[in-house]
């Protein structure tokens, strides 16, 4: 569809104000929003990191390509919310730390809160001792741990660790791209999900059983 693929454009472009308005009129001309999300918004930024992996692209437009996905996904996060399937729980969210990348993890604290989770976002960089202290200290049945980089993926074993460790009764669900469902065996963690909806799902599961 046309509409998607200049979001798609103009996000691979960082025009942060062009993605918003077009995504805007991709939801006053009723497009799903899942549709918006994966075919615009996802769409755009899965060509920017291919082109930042194979150097035709640098750190400055994958950061203004990573404002305008932004600029459009808040536009759709209060679209998420499905009427009448609020579940009750509290998450608290971050990516590890020494890993800043958080678009990801937006998106999983958006679909969250879309399931009527309640989420304490803990942002980028976040220690194991930070989410055990959050988890414990604001009651939360999960936390959420997201990871990009190879190199930060071993801090959520010492993110399990440290809840064992504090013998807490606190799930710990895993993801990010180089995360797998191997690894999270690996490292005894709850749970993982190859994308943001599915998390949610299994944050509401989690939160109900
Ligand atoms: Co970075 N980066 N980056 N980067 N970056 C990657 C990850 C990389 C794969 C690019 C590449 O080389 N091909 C590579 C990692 C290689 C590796 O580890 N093997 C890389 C690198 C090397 C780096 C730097 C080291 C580059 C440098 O400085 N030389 C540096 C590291 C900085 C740091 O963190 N300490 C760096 C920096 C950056 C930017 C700052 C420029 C920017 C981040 C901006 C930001 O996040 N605010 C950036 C970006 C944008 C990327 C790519 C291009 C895109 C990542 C992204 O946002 N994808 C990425 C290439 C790629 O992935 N193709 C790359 C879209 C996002 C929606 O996907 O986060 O995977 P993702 O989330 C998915 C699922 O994984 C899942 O849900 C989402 C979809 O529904 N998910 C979960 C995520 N978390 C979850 C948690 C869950 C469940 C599901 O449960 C709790």
């Amino acid at each position: 569809m046309e509409l998607l693929n200049q979001i798609s454009e103009k996000l691979q472009k960082g025009k942060a104000k062009e993605v918003k308005a077009l995504v805007e009129q991709a939801i006053a001309e009723n497009i799903p929003v899942k549709t918006i999300l994966e075919e615009g918004l996802l769409s755009g930024m899965g060509i920017i990191g291919e082109k930042f992996k194979n150097n035709e692209v640098f750190v400055p437009e994958v950061l203004v390509a990573a404002r305008a996905m932004n600029a459009g996904a808040t536009l759709l996060k209060p679209l998420l919310a499905e009427a009448g399937v609020a579940a009750t729980g509290k998450v608290c969210i971050g990516t590890v730390e020494g890993d800043l990348h958080d678009i990801g993890k937006n998106l999983v604290k958006m679909m969250l809160e879309g399931k009527g989770l309640e989420v304490i976002d803990l942002g980028t960089n976040v220690s194991p001792e930070t989410y055990v202290e959050t988890a414990k200290a604001e009651g939360c049945q999960i936390i959420c741990c997201s990871a990009l980089l190879t190199t930060t993926m071993p801090v959520m074993k010492d993110v399990v660790d440290a809840v064992r460790a504090a013998d807490l009764d606190v799930k710990v669900m895993i993801g990010g791209a180089p995360v797998t469902q191997a690894f999270c065996d690996q490292i005894g963690a709850d749970g993982y999900t190859p994308d943001a909806a599915s998390a949610a799902e299994m944050a509401v599961k989690f939160c109900q059983a």
